[in-house]
């Protein structure tokens, strides 16, 4: 079920949990800022997520509350993700769904990192 990106945060969502070490991943990579791991139900060759480390709800919160250190160190972080899988060449595709109608089922941001074959026009 989407969520409603406007609810408060919640420190029982699966990715806190993921965050704190409560539920087991495929870690990819971490920094001070981001933790990126390999996504449950892959949706192309290569699907990856990269969450901040903060407590973000959605793209809209954290666009609009976190700190410019935060914003820079996590899309440093999903550029590097991508970077060090070999992804910049032939290239790949970044999400992050919002909300009811982005279909947004997590309630802590995250973006994809889709790649390692031809992308249709549409993926999500
Ligand atoms: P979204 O629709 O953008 O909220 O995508 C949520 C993604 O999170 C979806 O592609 C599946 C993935 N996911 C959900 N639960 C887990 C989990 O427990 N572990 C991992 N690795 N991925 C999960």
């Amino acid at each position: 079920m989407p969520i409603d990106a406007t609810q408060p945060y919640d420190d029982e969502n699966i990715f806190a949990k993921i965050l704190r070490g409560e539920i087991p991943s495929t870690k990819v990579y971490e920094d001070e800022w981001a933790y990126a791991f390999e996504d449950i139900n892959p949706q192309a060759a290569i699907h990856t997520l990269v969450i901040p480390k903060g407590k973000y709800v959605s793209w809209d919160d954290f666009s609009t509350t976190a700190s410019d250190a935060e914003i820079a160190g996590f899309v440093r972080a999903v550029g590097k993700v991508a970077r060090d899988k070999g992804l910049v060449e032939p290239g790949y595709r970044l999400l992050a769904n919002l909300g009811q109608h982005g279909g947004q089922e997590v309630p802590h941001l995250h973006v994809h990192i889709f790649g390692g074959e031809p992308l249709g026009r549409m993926i999500a």
